[in-house]
């Protein structure tokens, strides 16, 4: 029976975010979760690498040798790695054009077109220049138009009716291929980009989400190894430590976090002052804590120039709001986002 292992953005750079909370620098973590996706995809002898594979466009050696030595790990069998947004650049290069070079006859290196390998259909992320279009509408189009029928489809770029954390990707800016127009093509869509794990509704649409959690509050992050035959799908659950932050907390809400947990408080309200030894009692099993105080300015004149510099980004995200008469709702679920 063979099977297709599918890997989600990795996102490799030199030290994993928040690494500076942990006296390893998340190494030994990092190590963990990438020796598990190796151990728990032994039995594929395909694997699909989704895009995002490095963090940056330019990257240092030793990230370099860090995604090259994964990738070596896959040894033996066929490994398709197609281009994320993160390391393409407009004009259709990719920081992972080397990997060409390396002249591995089992590496298929996907980055600046649609590509066809037997049934299954490899779409990188293309930039409006490559695409020769003005405005994502039609980049949209012209990738709909490019695709043709085939079984499976693994790409780079957003699908309509997902859900990046709480928001929807039918709001991006950005191409996004409409999920029905795709399903029509494909039996089975398998995408990266969007950093959450997902099935899209009727199940022949997976959008297999990042590798390492890198973000306060993220939940699961997951691998998945497809049948051929079936092209049914199952996940795995990732290990890594998980990140927390926490507005104001009550005792309660410490409740669900592990003491190997990586743990960030934040303190806004002015009536805790003061009060911090229970949240200080709880934090004391959680090796990995920050507790940052930051009480709100009593007085706020929104038009002195002075006083923009003390004013919180979600009280300069209100202003600019008003200003530009924009959903400020909206706003701050990108900059949670972010
Ligand atoms: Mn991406």
């Amino acid at each position: 029976m063979s099977k297709i292992g599918i890997i989600g953005d990795l996102h490799f750079r030199e030290t994993l975010p928040y690494s500076e909370y942990v006296e390893d620098g998340r190494v030994a973590e990092e190590k963990e979760v990438l020796d598990f996706i190796v151990k728990t995809l032994e039995d594929c002898d395909e694997i699909v690498i989704l895009g995002d594979v490095f963090d940056k466009k330019n990257n240092p050696s030793k990230v370099i040798t860090k995604v090259v030595s994964f990738i070596k790990r896959f040894d033996g069998k066929k490994v398709y790695i197609i281009s994320g947004n993160h390391e393409s650049t407009a004009d259709g290069k990719s920081a992972l054009d080397f990997l060409r070079k390396i002249n591995n006859p089992n590496w298929n290196i996907v980055t600046n077109k649609i590509e066809v390998i037997g049934d299954m259909t490899f779409l990188p992320y293309m930039t409006k220049p490559e695409l020769e279009v003005d405005d994502d509408t039609a980049g949209t189009k012209k990738i709909m138009k490019e695709l043709k029928k085939n079984k499976m489809l693994f790409l780079h770029h957003a699908i309509s009716d997902s859900m990046a954390r709480s928001i929807s990707t039918n709001i991006f800016n950005e191409v996004v291929l409409p999920k029905t127009g795709l399903e029509k093509k494909f039996d089975l869509v398998v995408g990266g980009h969007i950093h959450t794990p997902q099935v899209l509704t009727g199940g022949k649409t997976i959008i297999a989400g990042s590798v390492f959690n890198v973000e306060a509050n993220e939940k699961k992050k997951i691998i998945l190894k497809i049948d051929k035959k079936t092209l049914k799908a199952t996940d795995y659950d990732l290990p890594g430590i998980s990140i927390h932050r926490l507005e104001n907390p009550s005792a309660s809400d410490f409740k669900k976090i592990d003491k190997n947990d990586i743990v960030r408080v934040v303190i806004n309200d002015p009536k805790m002052k003061g009060n911090l030894a229970p949240v200080k009692k709880e934090l004391e099993r959680i090796e990995m804590n920050t507790i940052l105080e930051q009480y709100p300015k009593t007085r706020k004149k929104t038009h002195a120039k002075g006083d923009l510099l003390n004013l919180s980004v979600k009280d300069l995200l209100k202003i600019y709001a008003k200003e530009r008469k924009v959903d400020e709702k909206k706003l701050f679920s990108a900059l949670e986002l972010i």
